[in-house]
């Protein structure tokens, strides 16, 4: 038994409080308490004290448990990702609606219906692992299938262009948004000088930094974003004809983003805002789903289209190649533990099977090389592979062998082959991995090709095909950032790029920033086009679920309140399958009108309206009066009205709605009657009142 601090033997009992959480000891079957032990798996007696002379003595060395266990604990981090250090990861499964046997010869587009495990792994890219999710940020959308033939990645991200063209310019980018070196801030932000120095000296990031800049890059939720495998891939089929192909994951709950003012204050509200919504989603089993959509085409089309398919910097519009389905990824359970499977998981651009081959888009080819060489440093051993979550969970024989942490190794004699002793697995041409015989010729050069030069005008294409409050958060974020900018020379150099975007847009930003005199235009390497028209895929806002499912509301309540409405609007919403959530005074909860007891699940000051999708204010005349006089409570309503959100209110809580500067409009719903609540609702499903902003 074990000893407890006093030195007495401690009860099973004692040994729960002394822990303090009266949580659950490790059971034996025949419902004994385990035994602890040693990594090496000698029993403990005692968890408590290290081995000293003396009661008040020096420790002594030959204490192994205390020093087994400090080792293990000094040694418990390892390298962060040096980008996409932060991250959620979530188990499901990709189940392939029909086969596409035509295309490529990948096991898993063999057999409709057919489910494969996967595992997601959702971050963000500049901040290190502690930073807060709502940072303005591309987010990283990386997905591994355990096919039969083999593990494949597709590391994509929420946003289907990127900054650069080439994998050599990376660590500048990466090193120009991580903190500035002498000083060590800002983390998480793109907001300072380096990050725009180097974009305005980079004209090929323009179409990324209208994305960035746009509320793709501040998403409501990790189950409300796109997902794109961004660069030209090639399916193979069994005859090893080729056909180009873009990965797209189009999530079921629709697309959903905040404002910048409701990013800044989740942050502070809850840092883990993105994490906690996907953990309460799955437990809550409301699965997330994407489907799997693929764009296919020749080389007829390549060679005609306006841009280079192997530009990284550009899309494919989905007007012109729509986007097909091809299956479903279901996201259904969370990992037993964060670092095993969410931190440790590797995820490799290379990871391919066979039927699936790489472009020669120059990131593509360069992220090859890295994402290997990466997992040595982070996970330390080339054995990472032995890892679970990294397994492949098809057979696999191979003589790779020995090295750290070897778990397992060749059985037999021969660890070599071709042998004699007909021993161990041997290559098969006709079922093996085979790449695209494509044809390369040419000098060895260091050159960009010229088929790579228009930096502008899918810049502008995006622009164009924002709704116009979209624009305007473009044109708000682009100020915001450059605002933080302190040397002039670079604030100015981003408007000369802007100018050869949209002249509004630039004027705008001008404007803002107090520019007096407007730069050039920068020198474009090629003339920028005006003629591509507006897609509708690229809004947000035209692409919402059209429904509430999947949302939350906060209902902030007083004692005093109406129950039976309370109990009306639940019910609604539950059939809306979304949920709600009561923010009340004090966390314990409130008394409601007919004197039932009604829990909070958040304190006022804990449940800011930016935690929630809607808000709805259910309180007495008395509870009000209280209200009104709480910063937090009016800080509740006016933010929700100032981020367009859908408010429902019973008349008793007018005097906190005046407080709050809420004008009368049709987002602000009074709940007289209960169908009132079912009007409520309804309006909810267009997510945010966008014309409310536009006064
Ligand atoms: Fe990555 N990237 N990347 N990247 N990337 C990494 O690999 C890299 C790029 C992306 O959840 C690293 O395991 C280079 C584009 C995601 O674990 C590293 C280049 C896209 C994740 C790396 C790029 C991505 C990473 C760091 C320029 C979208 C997180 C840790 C050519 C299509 C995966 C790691 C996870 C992670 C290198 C550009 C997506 C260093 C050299 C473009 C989602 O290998």
């Amino acid at each position: 038994m074990a000893r407890s601090p006093t030195g007495k033997s401690a009860s099973i009992h004692d040994q729960k409080l002394a822990r303090g959480n009266g949580g659950e000891l490790h059971q034996t079957a025949d419902g004994d308490t385990e035994v602890m032990t040693t990594a090496q798996g000698a029993p403990v007696a005692d968890d408590q004290n290290t081995l000293r002379m003396g009661q008040r003595g020096p420790a002594l060395m030959e204490d192994f448990h205390f020093r087994e266990k400090i080792f293990h604990f000094d040694h418990e981090r390892i390298p962060e990702r040096v980008v996409h250090a932060r991250g959620y990861g979530a188990h499901g499964y990709f189940e392939t609606y029909e086969s596409l046997a035509k295309y490529t010869r990948a096991d898993i587009f063999q057999r409709g219906g057919e489910k494969t495990p996967a595992f997601v792994r959702f971050s963000t890219v500049a901040g290190s692992k502690g930073s807060a999710d709502l940072a303005r940020d591309v987010r990283g959308f990386a997905v591994k299938l355990y096919t039969q033939e083999g593990n494949w990645d597709i590391v994509g991200n929420n946003i289907p262009v990127f900054f650069i063209q080439d994998a050599i310019k990376f660590p500048d980018l990466i090193h120009s948004v991580k903190p500035e070196p002498d000083r060590g801030f800002p983390q998480a932000q793109s907001a300072h000088d380096n990050f725009w120095d180097f974009i305005s000296l980079t004209p090929e990031s323009m179409n990324m930094i209208m994305w960035v800049m746009s509320d793709r890059a501040i998403p409501r939720s990790l189950r409300f974003m796109e997902g794109f495998g961004v660069h030209t891939f090639r399916f193979l089929n069994a005859k090893d004809e080729s056909t180009f192909v873009k990965f797209l994951w189009k999530p079921k709950q629709g697309l959903q983003s905040v404002v910048w003012n409701e990013a800044v204050k989740i942050n502070g509200a809850d840092p883990d805002f993105h994490r906690r919504d996907l953990w309460d989603a799955i437990k809550a089993g409301d699965f997330p789903e994407w489907e799997l959509c693929v764009q296919l085409f020749d080389q007829d089309f390549a060679d005609k289209f306006d841009f280079d398919i192997l530009d990284p910097t550009k899309i494919i519009p989905e007007e012109i190649i729509e986007p097909m389905p091809v299956g479903r990824l279901v996201l259904d359970r969370m990992p037993d533990n964060f670092f095993a499977e969410t931190e440790q998981v590797a995820f490799m651009t290379q990871n391919v099977p066979p039927g699936v081959d790489f472009s020669n888009d120059p990131l593509l080819q360069g992220r090859n090389f890295s994402y290997l060489d990466t997992q040595i440093k982070r996970l330390g051993s080339t054995n990472f592979t032995h890892i679970p979550i990294n397994a492949p969970k098809c057979p696999f024989h191979h003589f790779q062998q020995d090295g750290h942490m070897a778990m397992r190794n060749p059985v037999g004699r021969a660890n070599y082959q071709p042998n004699s002793w007909e021993m161990g697995p041997r290559e098969d041409p006709q079922k093996g991995f085979r790449s695209f015989a494509e044809a390369a010729d040419g000098q060895k050069v260091r050159l960009r090709a010229e088929s790579f030069a228009d930096h502008y005008s899918q810049a502008r294409q995006f622009f164009i095909s924002q709704t116009m409050h979209e624009q305007k958060h473009i044109a708000m974020a682009l100020t915001f950032e450059l605002s933080k900018v302190e040397t002039p020379v670079i604030r100015e150099r981003m408007i000369s790029h802007l100018l050869n975007i949209d002249e509004g847009l630039a004027e705008t930003v001008a404007e803002k920033l107090g520019i007096k005199k407007l730069p050039k235009k920068a020198d474009a390497a090629v003339e920028p086009r005006d003629d591509l028209p507006a897609s509708d895929a690229l809004s947000i806002v035209k692409n919402g679920p059209h429904s509430f499912k999947g949302r939350k509301v906060g209902v902030l309540v007083s004692d005093g309140c109406e129950a039976a409405l309370l109990k009306k609007l639940e019910a609604a919403l539950k059939s809306e399958r979304a949920t709600m959530e009561i923010v009340a005074p004090k966390v314990g909860g409130v008394e409601a009108s007919d004197g039932s007891w009604i829990e909070g699940k958040q304190m006022i000051d804990g449940g800011p309206s930016v935690l929630y999708d809607a808000v709805a204010i259910v309180v007495s005349s008395e509870g009000a009066e209280q209200l009104v006089k709480q910063a937090a409570a009016r800080d509740f309503v006016s933010d929700a009205f100032a981020h367009c959100k859908f408010i429902a209110h019973v008349q008793a809580a007018q005097p906190l709605l005046d407080k709050a500067g809420v004008e009368a409009d049709e987002g602000v719903i009074a709940l007289k009657s209960p169908a009132d609540v079912s009007a409520f609702i309804e309006s909810c499903r267009q997510l945010r009142l966008w014309a409310r902003e536009a006064k």
